[in-house]
């Protein structure tokens, strides 16, 4: 048994007791064992010889220590067998599908007698499935989807995708300490939105030991393929990691050559044949066959007659063209956000008081934070009714005078109802700081009806920013089918948004980015400015600013169009501008974007 094998048993453990209406705090523990189990730098098999590593692990205690002793020793957990033996084969699948809690599934499996997954596509085919009470096309159609996304070959998101390249790269810097600029490429680098493999690159005197260590890390479920220079494995949860080593002298050209794009080093190919010089993994070669070596990528691009693109821009669309006249932008980086203006506490539908949040925001260096707990149509997500939002300010205020080290911000994420009118009433809005408008329900009328509904919220002198314009989600863990973005004509929206002085939100949740790399770069050439926000649910979603940011710079976004870049009291004052005057403020006053280094 592997490491992956024994986090899988805990949490079918914890499904299973999610079943049975066990104790959530007993669920949670085996779901933390399973996260736990994950990430551990070492092969849980060691501990058959050296039982006192398991004390050493924090978070997992004596009753799980026991389990993992017996899976470890014999290969299989009796305890995990007896809850097996009390449900159907078939429902751990049904299970896995967003949207379908355990009690339906439930239901599913055992009414129309299921036992493989087989029976039940035959049954979502034959309309059986949907005929079901509590069912429906609907939800007869997702589940087909997961099934279907299932059987395809996976691109995961990049909030997958990063933390799963960071363990790795830890964990062989560990192994490896002759391991030196250990970078990513490929996809990652490029912050693309969904990643097919994790392409790493680095420098060591001894190649061979470094791709053996790898191959052995305890991470690794399969090795695909391991030479002296390069290897390529499995590692949980079933991300393809491909590894290059090589000397120093080589380091920038192989990592320009491994971060491609494909068509972004096929168009520098062409570039450098033209002046009669190949590229390569190690540089570039000339007519005579002799090899240039370059200690940077910069210097490689200076070679060809080109400025440095940075990596978020190598598309093969038009960079390079504007690398040879000089009209690359100063792209924006994480450090010039100040602010995060789309974050939910626990009065609504997050899962921290609006105390933590604060404390953790201010942590993370955030100078203001706007608190945008849903509105009242939103009753899944426990909006707040005119009452509770007035409590909320009520405390928010309060929160405001015990920090006085971060700038709290009332606000309000109101849904844009089907016919564009908004959740509060004018006179409540005047009262928020922020807010933000969003579309949370009819995702699916008619386009030109979509776009008449979002143009008229635009148009309420009280919505500071229209939060994920296009509502689409990214396939990913919690949502393996993902969901399909809104018919609207982008296009209005964002002169609508320019005209108006509302801004678009970048969310930058990663099963969001939303807007994306392309609708930033079409939205600013239309003249519409933008903020970057979390709309964080918990205290880790505060992280994923990195991701905006990230689809910001592929989208060529300069600072001056971010107005969280702005510093607090610049933020405040540029709220106090009546909307259709806020075009003329530029963050970053007394320097222009490319003046940036
Ligand atoms: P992904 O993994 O599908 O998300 O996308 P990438 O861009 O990471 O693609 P991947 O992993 O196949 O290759 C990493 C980089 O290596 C790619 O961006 C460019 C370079 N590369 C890979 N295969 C080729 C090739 O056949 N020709 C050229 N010129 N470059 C390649
Ligand atoms: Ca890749
Ligand atoms: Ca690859
Ligand atoms: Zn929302």
């Amino acid at each position: 048994m592997n490491n992956v094998a024994i986090a899988a048993a805990f949490t079918d453990i914890a499904r299973f007791l999610q079943l049975k209406n066990d104790s959530i705090f007993k669920i949670r523990a085996y779901q933390r064992a399973a996260d736990i189990i994950q990430g551990l730098d070492f092969d849980l098999n060691e501990v058959r010889t050296r039982p006192e590593l398991l004390a050493g692990i924090p978070g997992i205690g004596d009753a799980i220590s026991a389990k993992i002793t017996e899976l470890v020793e014999t290969g299989r957990l009796e305890y995990l067998e007896k809850l097996k033996s009390e449900f159907p084969p078939a429902l751990l699948p049904v299970l896995d599908v967003t949207g379908i809690g355990p009690k339906t599934a439930m239901m599913v499996v055992t009414e129309l007698g299921l036992k493989t997954v087989d029976d039940l596509e035959k049954a979502i085919a034959s309309g059986a499935l949907a005929a079901l009470p509590r069912i429906g096309e609907r939800n007869a159609e997702r589940i087909l989807r997961h099934f279907k996304a299932l059987a395809e070959p996976k691109r995961r998101t990049i909030g997958e995708a990063l933390p799963a390249a960071e363990g790795v790269m830890r964990a062989l810097s560990a192994a490896c300490p002759d391991v030196r600029k250990l970078t990513v490429a490929g996809a990652l680098r490029r912050w693309q939105e969904t990643i097919g493999d994790i392409d790493l690159v680095c420098v060591a005197d001894d190649p061979a030991a470094v791709t053996r260590a790898f191959s052995k890390l305890p991470i690794v479920t399969e090795i695909l393929g391991q030479g002296d220079t390069q290897a390529s494995v499995i590692v949980a949860p079933g991300f393809q990691v491909d590894l290059r080593v090589v000397a120093d002298a080589h380091f920038a050209s192989l990592l320009l050559y491994f971060t491609g794009s494909q068509q972004h080093t096929a168009q520098l190919r062409t570039a450098a044949q033209k002046l009669g010089l190949s590229l390569n993994e190690y540089g570039l070669t000339d007519q005579s066959g002799k090899l240039h070596e370059f200690e940077s990528e910069a210097a490689l691009y200076e070679h060809l007659g080109f400025a440095y693109v940075e990596p978020e821009l190598r598309e093969g669309q038009d960079e390079l063209a504007a690398a040879t006249s000089g009209s690359l932008p100063a792209l924006i980086s994480l450090s010039d956000i100040r602010g995060d203006l789309h974050t939910h506490s626990n009065w609504t539908d997050g899962d921290s008081t609006i105390d933590v949040m604060v404390a953790e925001a201010e942590k993370r260096g955030i100078e203001y934070i706007a608190i945008t707990d849903h509105s009242v149509s939103r009753a899944i997500s426990n909006g707040l009714s005119v009452d509770r939002l007035r409590l909320h300010r009520a405390q928010i205020e309060s929160i405001r005078l015990k920090k006085p080290g971060i700038k709290v911000l009332c606000g309000s994420e109101i849904d844009i109802l089907a016919d564009g009118s908004l959740d509060y009433s004018d006179e409540v809005l005047a009262g928020l700081d922020v807010v933000a408008a969003s579309v949370h329900s009819a995702m699916g009328q008619k386009l030109e009806i979509m776009t008449e509904r979002i143009i008229r919220a635009m148009r309420n002198p009280h919505v500071t920013v229209v939060g994920h314009l296009t509502t689409r989600m990214l396939p990913h863990r919690g949502r393996p089918e993902g969901r399909e973005p809104i018919e609207a004509d982008l296009d209005a929206l964002f002169r609508a948004a320019a005209d108006t002085g509302t801004l678009l939100e970048i969310n930058a949740s990663p099963s969001r980015l939303d807007l994306k790399d392309t609708h930033v770069r079409r939205a600013s050439q239309l003249g519409a400015r933008f903020v970057i926000s979390t709309d964080a649910h918990s205290t880790a979603g505060l992280d994923d600013m990195k991701y905006g940011v990230g689809t910001a710079r592929r989208g060529w976004c300069a600072p001056s169009l971010v107005m969280n870049t702005l510093a607090a009291d610049e933020f405040t004052d540029f709220l106090k501008t009546p909307k259709p005057e806020r075009g003329k403020w530029k963050p970053g006053r007394g320097r222009s974007d490319n003046q940036r280094g």
